[in-house]
């Protein structure tokens, strides 16, 4: 009896051991990190997460190395986000990695930003056209939203306030199978239910605007302003 009763125990702590391991919850796997600490004339962008994924910067389109209110990042000056011609050069990219895909999980974006301005296209993967999808953190009016779009529609959320104090806010969108939720300054902010369905592009992670357009046609929706650091987490 005492012997059937230890086999017992081991077989149910075991049991719950391995069901703590396999919890999705518990395995949440940091993909990306931006910090944005590169001084100035930096020409790459570089991935902190030991994943390297770096990204390519153009000094032409701007700054790195500027603090601001004790925070170092990259600042982008004003320039419309629609006038013609296009200013590729403003645009960070990174080449496109199965890492920066949300797919169908539960993926994180966050960053923390400032601007004074009502437009611009903080950070995206993918445009409206794009096979495979999107997802796309925007400055629509200064109240930013994060959209995710898939295969099975789009799930967008955004911000009830104007973020565009010119102040550093932290940003977070949150997409899981079945939901996309904002929060701001670490409070949750919104959220909108649906699913997108798996979430898998070509195009390169890009920040500060679009790459596939020509102000003419496409818009390339150019952010002015600043970003202290981008992360991107699974899980
Ligand atoms: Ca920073």
């Amino acid at each position: 009896m005492r012997r059937t009763a230890h086999y017992l125990s081991v077989i149910v702590t075991s049991g719950v051991l391995a069901a703590l391991c396999a919890s999705p919850a518990s395995a949440a796997t940091m993909e990306a990190t931006y910090d944005m600490n590169e001084p100035s004339g930096a020409t790459v962008m570089v991935d902190s997460s030991g994943n390297g994924l770096n990204g390519t910067i153009n000094q032409a389109g701007l700054d790195t190395g500027v603090t601001f209110n004790g925070a170092t990042g990259y600042e982008w000056a004003f320039r419309s986000p629609t006038a013609p011609p296009a200013s590729p050069e403003r645009v960070i990219q990174v080449p496109d990695n199965p890492n920066l895909d949300p797919r169908n999980d539960t993926w994180t974006v966050e960053l923390r930003y400032r601007t004074k301005y009502k437009f611009g296209n903080i950070t995206q993967k993918g445009q409206s056209a794009t096979k495979g999808g999107q997802f796309k953190i925007q400055n629509p009016g200064g109240m930013p939203s994060c959209l995710f779009k898939g295969p099975s529609g789009q799930v967008a959320t955004r911000s009830k306030v104007a973020l565009n104090d010119n102040a550093w806010h932290t940003l977070k969108c949150v997409k899981t199978p079945t939901r996309v939720t904002m929060y701001v300054d670490g409070a949750f902010m919104s959220l909108k239910n649906g699913s997108t369905g798996v979430i898998d592009n070509k195009i390169p992670l890009t920040i500060g605007g679009k790459i596939n357009c020509d102000q003419v046609k496409v818009t390339c929706d150019y952010f002015s302003g600043m970003i202290d650091y981008l992360t991107f987490t699974r899980g």
